[in-house]
């Protein structure tokens, strides 16, 4: 274990050099992709990235699925382990989550780090890294992400003599929605369906006809039509009493302030 500890540092103290992208992608169904693009043929052998949300929680964060042999170690899991038990680490043990300021593998939360590492040729068939890394990331409702580099374990780290690379001290950020964008309008709260900032007889229009349809019933995807996604106005999943309930409040108090779409 004292080896990996080394490599990693050895690749961490390499002087950042060249530009990685990081963008943010939305499915708007409660998942999305963080992906980090070195650009070809470079391979990111070690990644150290912080991850902080606000808005909704992440309930989920893995690296392209939970066995993917792209990274074989994760360093803070391997601390964890190795403080315990001396040779107590396997490759591929724990998880990527850790501690943004400090040394360990901790819950998966709203600020934390992802920390991993691909090493080769030891007893254990290593792995070799890629050009692009996916992180896939659950919601439980609409989310603004952010990531930047985690400055305590070195950010992005290539193969051979790519040494390290970063984002130009870069923050990226971006939502990951668990609904239609109508569920994003600032007056979606009361009613205002076509996000245009009133509650008018367009709105209720739909809104009514939502109402008429699907009244309680908690399925509005599938072949439903957005609109009534849309009319969905405190975003649970159905129309009902409640929501018609803000369409009335929305139709007596207007919006208030609001930005139209
Ligand atoms: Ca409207
Ligand atoms: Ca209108
Ligand atoms: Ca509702
Ligand atoms: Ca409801």
């Amino acid at each position: 274990m004292k080896k990996i500890l080394v490599s990693l540092l050895v690749l961490a103290l390499c002087t950042p050099a060249m530009a990685a992208s990081v963008t943010i992608n939305d499915n708007g169904d409660g998942t999305g992709t963080i992906v980090v693009d070195a650009g070809e043929p470079n391979a990111i052998v070690g990644l150290a990235l912080n991850i902080n949300a606000t808005g909704g929680n992440i309930t989920l964060c893995e690296i392209d699925g939970t066995a993917n042999p792209t990274f074989n170690i994760y360093p803070d899991a391997a601390h964890d382990l190795e403080e315990a038990e001396e040779g107590s680490y396997t490759y591929g043990a724990g998880t990527p989550i850790a501690d943004q300021e400090a040394a360990g593998e901790v819950a998966v939360s709203n600020s934390f780090a992802i920390s991993v590492g691909a090493l080769n040729g030891e007893e254990t068939p290593g792995a070799d890294g890629a050009s692009t890394v996916t992180i896939n990331i659950e919601v439980d409702a609409n989310t603004n992400i952010c990531v930047e580099e985690n400055a305590l374990r070195g950010g992005i780290v290539l193969a051979g003599e790519g040494g390290g690379v970063d984002i130009n001290g870069e923050i990226v950020c971006g939502d990951i929605t668990s609904g239609p964008a109508c569920w994003g309008y600032d007056c979606h709260y009361r009613g205002d369906v076509d996000g245009d900032c009133d509650v008018d007889a367009d709105d209720i229009t739909v809104a009514v006809a939502a109402w008429t349809d699907y009244n309680g019933q908690t399925d509005l995807g599938g072949g439903k039509i957005i609109d009534n996604l849309c009319s969905d106005t405190d975003s649970d999943g159905d129309v009902d009493a409640d929501d018609i309930t803000d369409v009335v409040d929305g139709w007596n108090l207007g919006c208030g302030t609001c930005t139209p779409i």
